[in-house]
């Protein structure tokens, strides 16, 4: 590079990273394919749009990049093309969830999501969150004793607060989700269920967690995260006589966004061909026994892991215990010390600040694409507990 500051700062990072055990619940590691496809000329191109029908001249090469992408994107997920249809152009998961939102129910109405500190997201409806602002929010919570989902409380406040749309997603939330109860709760409340499944995208793409699909309105994904592409996101809907088809396009483009990122794109269509292999149902398997095994080690060792356990990517690690051990921030500053780079996270009904909560949230996506196994989070749970506890 000409540019000798960035191409340093590049370099350092790419150190960093391979320096460290990551275990970022919501990051991973990039194929060499992914990266030269975001790096690629195809972000030269103006694109506002979409194939066949563009503001700009010169899309004849982009319109196949999206066309390819969006047919890949339908095979992953075992799905129709008369049945779904995908807009494969959202920058994020928090815009993606924007556009649903203000694409399929009305300006100030009824949003119904988990709260952040139970493992929702900001655009759940959180109150710092716009989704917050614009649409009035009923945020649900876990069971206090059991820290998964109630469902029949879930139901009882959609009854009570009849949402126009129920969201269905977390980005802490270590359990399967029964999809099946949330259509029934959805359907007695005449809500709309939305599935945000951007954690584990990766873990339907491989077979190891229940699909969403046979039960949602609309699906969003981000597709950095367990799905090991690009940051990026999807927007999949019913395609159906409310035409949310046409209602999503339209919030995206002129609603919401300008030219789509086509190298983005490209590079999601990259990983979508990847996750669609045997390889990839071996990794994601992995993924999931890591995050079971290195549960398991830390609560043979001690911790409370919220929820007992866990059937995904990701843990949700009481590092507090009630004053018995350490604070969330403590915690991740002690083993990002030691090499090992985690986040800060709330547990349920935390009894401390989102600032400086009470736990860690753990995951194994990246540390699986480096070909880790059981027996290295057994080691790995080992050598956490001696950081946390200063043995
Ligand atoms: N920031 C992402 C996560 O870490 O889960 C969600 O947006």
């Amino acid at each position: 590079m000409k540019d000798k500051q960035i191409e340093k700062l590049i370099k350092e990072e790419e150190k960093r990273q391979k320096s460290v055990i990551n275990l970022i619940a919501s990051e991973n590691i990039v194929s060499d394919d992914v990266l030269k496809a975001l790096g690629s000329k195809l972000t030269n191109k103006y694109a506002e749009g979409y194939p066949g029908r563009r503001y700009y001249g010169g899309n004849q090469v982009v319109d196949k990049v999206e066309n390819l992408a969006i047919a890949r994107a339908l095979k992953l997920f075992k799905l129709k093309a008369t049945e779904w249809h995908v807009n494969v152009q959202p920058l994020s998961g928090s815009p993606a969830n924007f556009t649903v939102y203000s694409a399929l129910i009305p300006m100030g109405g009824k949003i119904m999501g988990m709260k952040l500190s139970s493992g929702g997201h900001l655009t759940h409806g959180h109150p710092a969150s716009m989704t917050g602002k614009i649409w009035k929010s009923i945020q649900f919570e876990l069971n206090g004793e059991t820290e998964v989902i109630d469902y029949e409380a879930l139901k009882k406040l959609a009854m009570t607060e009849k949402p126009d749309i129920i969201v269905c997603g977390f980005t802490a939330y270590p359990r399967i989700v029964d999809f099946k109860k949330f259509r029934e709760i959805a359907d007695a409340s005449g809500s709309l269920l939305h599935v945000d499944m951007s954690h584990f995208a990766g873990l339907v793409a491989g077979g190891v967690y229940p699909s969403p699909f046979p039960y949602a309105d609309s699906v969003v994904t981000t597709t950095h995260k367990s799905l090991r592409g690009p940051r990026h996101a999807l927007i999949f809907v019913k395609k159906d006589a409310r035409e949310f088809d046409k209602k999503i396009d339209k919030m995206i483009i002129p609603g919401l966004f300008g030219g789509p990122h086509e190298n983005s794109i490209a590079a999601v269509a990259v990983a979508l061909k990847e996750a669609d292999t045997p390889a990839f149902k071996s990794y994601a398997k992995q993924v999931v026994k890591n995050a079971k095994t290195l549960a398991k080690e830390l609560q043979k060792l001690g911790w409370h892991i919220i929820s007992g356990g866990t059937d995904s990517h990701l843990i949700l690690m009481d590092t507090w215990m009630e004053g018995k051990g350490l604070p969330g921030k403590e915690a991740s500053t002690k083993l990002e010390k030691a090499g090992i780079i985690v986040n800060m996270n709330t547990i349920p009904g935390d009894p401390r600040g989102p600032m400086d909560p009470s736990g860690v949230r753990l995951g194994t996506c990246a540390e699986t694409t480096r070909g880790k196994k059981e027996i290295d989070m057994v080691k790995l749970a080992v050598k956490m507990d001696k950081i946390l506890r200063g043995k």
